[in-house]
């Protein structure tokens, strides 16, 4: 069955800074948390960096003309913040910005409409010196950032996303240790984003208070918990991750506070909070970018296999070969969860998958799975439209194959296969798809 998209749908992919750009020490560019994270031993396999990655910043012309070639009507990328005020705070970088304006130039002329995120990730490393996203100043220091770059580049850029997956900053970075700044057991995860979010409500008032008819946004990683099984303590167990991964980054951004009841179970002391803080943040975005990749199995740790009923649903059923299980239906429970919050109009700001792609020689690249993957989550897209989601665009995970973060180069979630040894790049099977896919404006 054909599912058709509405009218001026936009069909894009997505970037960021630090996976794609190299160059890190080029034009002023200082050193961000993740060029420090990439030298500690064992930290990212194969001992990869991302002081290369796929040299964007000097083939963005090239990746100008890959986007083209597909048709993509909208391209989301994130500046990184070391390049545009490489002391963190204070004195903007002029030689930094003038890439992005360039690029954002390229992209207008394209006919593509620049997604701009401001934080992916790549903190100036010598704020982390400072105590990062711990400390509030890290939140006003990102909302002078933000000015910066909307004093110089607002004049073009309509579609800003404040910060990508701050669950992850958060998570990963000050609690498991997987990503920088690499801390394990911090206790500081809901210290990080509160300072997020904070940094995100006063980076969007930076950005209205700039040029006129800005959409302000911000990107978050939502996820759905399904309990392993019909057990009471699974139930819990699920229904707590699911809180802590989705409505504590919703609840505040849409209605001004914390929920209590996952309040009283973090035991998150409301003194971290000061006075005026959930205003700032609880002014609802304009736009909310959705980062669907999987939904999780929960079960209760303490619980043996055999004291539950059977398994609701197979975890193991189908995976990426990041072991993320293949549930495209998530992405429709999600879409649906933020139409019940008011959102104003939603994009898949990420959706897409890592396979280990065949290279059948000459110029073909063939991704069967990655296709069916981008194909059965556009259909719950579709449907969720269909439902009354004002769901306005699409992003898939990601443009080139570049450094993935933990994994370095070992992943590749491109539409564009990358030798990352010659830079050479090829589109693959699913770029082609996706071509046609935009030039239908259905699936
Ligand atoms: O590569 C990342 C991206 O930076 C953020 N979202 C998830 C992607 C895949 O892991």
């Amino acid at each position: 069955m054909t599912r058709r998209f509405p009218e001026g749908f936009l069909w894009g992919a997505a970037t960021a800074s630090y996976q794609i750009e190299g160059a890190v020490a080029e034009d002023g560019r200082s050193e961000s948390v993740w060029d420090r994270f990439c030298r500690i031993p064992g930290r990212v396999l194969n001992g990869d960096t991302g002081d290369v990655a796929c040299d964007h910043y000097h083939r963005w012309r090239d990746d100008i003309r890959i986007m083209e070639d597909l048709g993509l009507s909208a391209y989301r990328f994130s500046v990184a913040w070391p390049r545009v005020v490489p002391q963190g705070r204070g004195p903007v970088n002029q030689a930094g910005l003038d890439f992005y304006d360039r690029l954002v130039d390229g992209l207008l002329e394209a006919g593509i409409e620049p997604f701009l995120t401001l934080f992916h990730w790549d903190l100036p490393q010598c704020l982390e010196d400072e105590g990062g996203w711990r400390v509030r100043g890290t939140a006003h220091a990102f909302a002078d950032y933000a000015a910066a770059v909307e004093s110089r580049l607002g004049d073009r850029v309509r579609h800003w996303l404040t910060l990508n997956e701050p669950w992850v900053v958060a998570h990963l970075g000050h609690r498991t240790g997987q990503h920088a700044p690499g801390l394990v057991g911090s206790g500081a995860e809901l210290d990080v984003v509160h300072h997020q979010l904070l940094g995100h409500g006063l980076a969007s008032q930076a950005l209205r208070a700039g040029h006129s008819g800005h959409e302000v946004g911000i990107a978050l990683n939502l996820e759905p918990r399904i309990p392993r099984s019909d057990h009471p303590l699974d139930r819990d167990a699920a229904a707590l991750e699911e809180g802590l991964m989705n409505r504590w980054f919703l609840d505040p951004l849409f209605s001004g506070r914390y929920p209590d009841d996952l309040l009283a179970i973090a035991g998150w002391p409301a003194s971290a909070v000061t006075e005026g803080d959930l205003e700032i943040i609880g002014r609802p975005p304009d736009s909310i970018g959705l980062n669907y990749y999987r939904t999780e199995v929960v079960g209760h740790p303490g619980l043996r296999d055999c004291d539950r009923p059977p398994p609701l649903q197979d975890p193991a059923a189908e995976v990426t070969e990041m072991g993320w299980p293949v549930t495209p239906e998530g992405l429709g429970a999600m879409l649906r969860m933020l139409e019940g919050y008011g959102a104003r109009a939603v994009y898949v700001t990420e959706n897409g998958a890592a396979y280990p792609d065949t290279i059948r020689g000459g110029d073909r690249v063939e991704d069967e799975d990655r296709r069916s993957y981008l194909e059965r989550h556009l259909v719950e897209a579709a449907k969720a439209i269909d439902d009354g989601v004002p769901l306005r665009g699409y992003f898939a995970w990601t443009l080139l194959d570049n450094f993935e973060w933990g994994f370095g180069y070992s992943r590749r979630f491109g539409l564009v296969h990358v030798d990352h040894a010659t830079q050479r790049r090829t589109p693959k099977a699913s770029a082609y798809w996706y071509r046609d896919v935009i030039a239908r404006n259905a699936v």
